[in-house]
């Protein structure tokens, strides 16, 4: 069966839930979109944007926090001591992106508190491909380059969207992340210029990742449920094919240019569509990950609930901070 990155005409119908909505002020709102106005959190948003956004913040947070432990876990690993270094910056880079997005999504009305506790009880979603094993520093490498580089087209392109706080946030990631990509590029080179034993690393690594970094921009367009109305209030600039299209087109030749190969016998661009063909995914799988039950979910949560409950006492002793007046001490 083949897939294609081509723009699947999504869903027509009316979005759903904007019914309670007095229809002026939807109206106001729908045309400060259109004239590309930025919306910030004092103004009027539907309650549909709000939810919609606060979902897709939050998630994108929890992303990065558990995006940081299959990289974090070769620091100590990574060989020699400069690239130690450029991964522990690379990680500690992750967990701070995950901090401007908590903020952002915290204007919306949740509460970070909330949010980690959605994450940790798996009531929240993280990205798919935080929940494979990064058994060999080539892997690591596949994540700092290839991950990174799907990150970097996905929020490019939303860094122009609608929410003010978002987009900002999204600016400074890029910035960050232009750098890991190249850290991550110099990494995959040098292994795939390496020994015939770190070619052949590199390559497996590839292989292991081809299908979940394929999956990474979210289910075909046909597939997807938010797509549509995330698209007409800008909050997505591109939709998933479209994304992973350009993925596709930026990185399969960069990828071939060092001599590795992709493990799709179907993989090629359609000249004339200017689109992609590739086997098509298996979405089942993805489906099976996204709601717990990869092959590291359960590890990544645990991870994240020992970090909570370890630093349970650092949040009490500051929060019984704030409720003492500060004395000034006596001259
Ligand atoms: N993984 O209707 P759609 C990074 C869910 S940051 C898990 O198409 P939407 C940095 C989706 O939530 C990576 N779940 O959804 C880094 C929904 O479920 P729900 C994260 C996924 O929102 C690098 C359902 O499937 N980036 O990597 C995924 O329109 C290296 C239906 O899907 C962002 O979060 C997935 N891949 O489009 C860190 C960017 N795809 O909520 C460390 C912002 C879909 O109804 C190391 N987010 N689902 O239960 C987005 O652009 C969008 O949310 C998409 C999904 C494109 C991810």
């Amino acid at each position: 069966m083949y897939g294609s990155a081509s723009t699947h005409d999504l869903p027509s119908t009316a979005p759903t839930g904007l019914e309670n909505e007095d229809p002026i002020l939807l109206a106001e709102f729908e045309a400060r979109i259109a004239r590309g106005e930025k919306i910030e959190p004092g103004d009027w948003m539907p309650a549909l944007y709000r939810k919609q956004l606060t979902r897709m913040i939050e998630q994108h947070a929890h992303s990065e926090i558990i995006g940081s432990l299959p990289e974090g876990t070769w620091i100590t690993r990574a060989p020699g001591f400069r690239r130690k270094m450029a991964q522990m910056a690379k990680v500690q880079d992750e967990v701070g992106h995950a901090q401007l997005l908590y903020s952002a999504a915290e204007t919306l009305g949740k509460t970070r508190e909330q949010m980690l506790v959605d994450l940790i009880n798996g009531k929240s979603k993280y990205s798919n491909v935080f929940n494979y094993p990064t058994p060999t520093w080539a892997d690591s490498n596949v994540i700092s380059w290839l991950i990174d580089a799907g990150a970097i087209v996905n929020q490019l392109a939303n860094a122009k969207g609608s929410y003010g706080p978002y987009c900002r946030a999204l600016d400074r990631i890029c910035a960050e992340e232009a750098f890991h990509l190249k850290y991550g590029h110099d990494a995959v080179v040098h292994m795939a210029t390496g020994t015939p034993i770190q070619r052949k690393m590199m390559q497996e690594a590839l292989n292991r990742w081809w299908p979940a970094i394929m999956t990474f921009f979210g289910p075909s367009d046909k597939m997807s449920v938010h797509t549509e109305i995330l698209m007409r209030w800008k909050v997505k600039m591109a939709s998933n094919d479209e994304c992973r299209n350009q993925f596709l087109d930026m990185y399969v030749p960069k990828i071939w240019e060092i001599g590795l190969t992709l493990p799709d016998a179907n993989l090629r661009k359609n000249e004339e569509t200017g689109q992609w063909e590739f086997t098509e995914p298996d979405w089942e799988d993805f489906k099976r990950v996204i709601n717990g039950d990869g092959p590291c979910n359960a590890e990544r949560l645990a991870v994240r609930r020992a970090a909570e409950e370890n630093g349970a006492w650092v949040r009490r002793a500051l929060s019984a901070g704030k409720t003492h007046q500060y004395v000034r001490p006596l001259a």
